[in-house]
């Protein structure tokens, strides 16, 4: 009995988080704006990489914002506004994910007519975001080549879920000794053909390939 409670209050908490999600969907499209949710390990780059895009997409003439989502703190929040990127801070106390409902009222603060492209930095790790999708048009998964090569075999739910897979930190591979080669199959298999993407924030490798797959 206890169990069948809890099971039932799950699916009712993700189907209201897909409920709200397509809610979210629905307002950024109808300001015509374009959004990513930024999801990955703990320290694999993601916000390197947003800054890094960023700067790409307004270099295309786009104006950017992105969503800092931690469970604490505004390292990232501060690290966006410093490399000239509008950015608004979004904590979730002790959440290890940020969910549609936060991001609800955290547009509630946006300007989002004089934003064309926004990014949503979720909390790092590849188990909690899975379940929650927050309305944007993209979901990316980014991982680096420091956490070894099993992490699409180690976590499906997320790259399933995901749009566009990254691994990071390629300037890293040689020292690492990581197969990127078995990333890649591993996540051409569990995709259906997808390729994942690698690139180097540092060095800038891939990242043209990618701001262009975030636009398509
Ligand atoms: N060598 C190398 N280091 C990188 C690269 N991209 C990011 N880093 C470094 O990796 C560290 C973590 O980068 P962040 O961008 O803070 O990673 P994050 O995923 O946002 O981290 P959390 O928000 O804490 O989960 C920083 O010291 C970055 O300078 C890269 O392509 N190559
Ligand atoms: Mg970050």
């Amino acid at each position: 009995m206890h169990k069948i409670t809890h099971i039932s209050m799950e699916t009712d908490v993700l189907a209201e988080n897909r409920h709200l999600a397509e809610h979210n969907l629905e307002r950024l499209r109808g300001s015509s704006v374009r959004s990513v949710d930024v999801m990955g390990t703990t320290g694999a780059g993601k916000t390197s990489l947003i800054i890094a895009l960023s700067r790409m997409l307004m270099a295309r003439g786009l104006r950017v914002a992105a969503v800092a989502g931690d469970v604490t703190g505004q390292d990232d929040y501060d690290r966006f506004q410093a490399a000239g990127v509008r950015a608004y801070n979004l904590n979730t106390g002790k959440e290890c994910h940020l969910d549609a409902n936060l991001l609800d009222r955290t547009l509630d603060g946006i300007d989002l007519l004089a934003v064309d492209f926004l990014f949503v930095e979720n909390v790092g790790n590849l188990v909690c975001p899975a379940d929650f999708p927050l309305g944007t048009d993209k979901r990316m998964v980014v991982i680096s080549v420091t956490e070894g090569d099993d992490m699409v075999r180690k976590h499906p739910m997320i790259f399933q879920g995901a749009d566009i897979a990254v691994m990071n930190k390629m300037d890293l591979a040689s020292y690492m000794g990581i197969d990127v080669e078995r990333v890649k199959a591993d996540y051409r298999r569990l995709s259906g053909g997808k390729e994942l993407l690698p690139v180097s924030v540092r060095t800038g490798d891939g990242l043209e390939a990618l701001a262009d797959r975030l636009l398509g």
